[in-house]
């Protein structure tokens, strides 16, 4: 028997050499292991041998069978490693620096509205800066004149964080940090600054209020400011962004950060004023609050309100994109619906 183990191993061997693919590699294995393997047939022979024997003879027979199923692991893992270097041989070759013909993703609508509002201000001398969306309730609240148990805050039900602070519910959350940032201007200069970003509130969700939106606040700071100024800068922004005639109405408004306080409506441009669910049937949707920004929060911001007077709005972006492309339902921004987004490629 032990010689007959001896012409095994040889044969298996040599036919394993000349193995090339897995097909090959699992007849050889079905040769040499299979039920009716050579190395089956001779565990089946050792039933054969007296108990001495079989003793010696089992313990060859079982240490060949291991070193072919080990030979054979080691063959396959040597042909897929053949068959990587082909793949890779074979491969086409990307040169990744190639622009694409196509464009391979594009603007959601609400950016391409910011960033259009952006360059008309950045062309009148505006800064752009971007605030936090976790604020303190310092930021947030008091340093726009809204203090603990103010019943303004109930209108901007937020969510907190177990560590106190919130997620903001409005872009005025950075006037403090902005005014501090630049301080007062100097004699004869103003200070202009635009900062866009994401608010949060608690809302009951319908086909103008989402819990996740945009505003988009503008403020000018100086020795001079006055409503004059603001009815500009608001009418340049409109028409600008709409390209065409739209109506607007100006009715005042409170805002505990300004004195005083306007909202600006927009005629709703769905249903062209007649009423519908996007403007709650009253022909109008609140788009721009603003006003002249209250003392007391330029005086927290580290700017004397005897010398200076400065105005602030808070654009609702989200509905300014609405209006602007005539989308009647402000969940689709956030549905992901592919369709409806990539009509405003620019
Ligand atoms: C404010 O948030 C003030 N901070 C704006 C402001 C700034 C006034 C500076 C004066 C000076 P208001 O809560 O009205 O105001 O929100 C401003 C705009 O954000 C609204 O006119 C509306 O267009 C938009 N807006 C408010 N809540 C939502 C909401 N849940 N979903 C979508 N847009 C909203």
């Amino acid at each position: 028997m032990l010689e007959n183990l001896a012409k095994i191993k040889e044969q298996f061997s040599k036919e394993l050499n000349a193995v090339n693919s897995k097909d090959e590699l699992e007849k050889i294995r079905v040769a040499f292991l299979g039920k009716k393997g050579l190395v089956t047939e001779e565990l089946k022979n050792l039933r054969n041998l007296s108990a001495d024997e079989k003793k010696t003879a089992g313990m060859q027979v079982n240490k060949l069978k291991q070193e072919i199923e080990q030979a054979i692991i080691d063959h396959q893992k040597i042909l897929e490693e053949r068959e990587y270097q082909k793949e890779i041989e074979n491969a086409e070759v990307y040169d990744y620096s190639i622009p694409s013909e196509k464009p391979v993703g594009t603007l959601h609508p609400i950016t391409i509205v910011q960033k259009q509002i952006e360059d008309i201000f950045k062309t009148m001398g505006f800064i752009i800066e971007d605030g936090l969306e976790i604020q303190t309730e310092y930021n947030n609240f008091e340093a726009v004149n809204i203090p603990k148990n103010h019943p303004a805050r109930d209108m901007q039900d937020t969510y907190y964080l177990e560590n106190g602070q919130i997620l903001k519910t409005h872009t005025s959350a950075a006037q403090n940090t902005i005014m501090r940032k630049y301080g007062a201007p100097n004699s004869g200069e103003t200070l202009k600054v635009l900062f866009p970003g994401r608010c949060f509130r608690n809302e009951n969700i319908d086909a103008s209020h989402e819990n996740t939106f945009f505003q988009l606040e503008g403020m000018m700071i100086g020795e001079d400011i006055s409503i004059s100024n603001l009815i500009y800068f608001m009418k340049v922004l409109l028409t600008e962004v709409f390209e065409r005639d739209v109506k607007v109405r100006l009715r005042p408004g409170f805002f505990p950060f300004v004195e005083p306080g306007f909202e600006l409506d927009i005629n709703c441009a769905i249903c062209g004023g007649s009423g519908c669910p996007t403007c709650k049937q009253s022909g109008w949707l609140e788009l721009l609050p603003c006003g002249m920004i209250h003392p007391n929060v330029l005086r927290m911001g580290g700017i004397d309100p005897d010398k200076y007077t400065g105005f602030a709005f808070g654009l609702g972006l989200t509905r300014l994109a609405m209006m602007k492309y005539n989308i009647k339902d402000i969940r689709l921004f956030n549905s992901g619906n592919l369709k409806q987004l990539k009509q405003f490629v620019r």
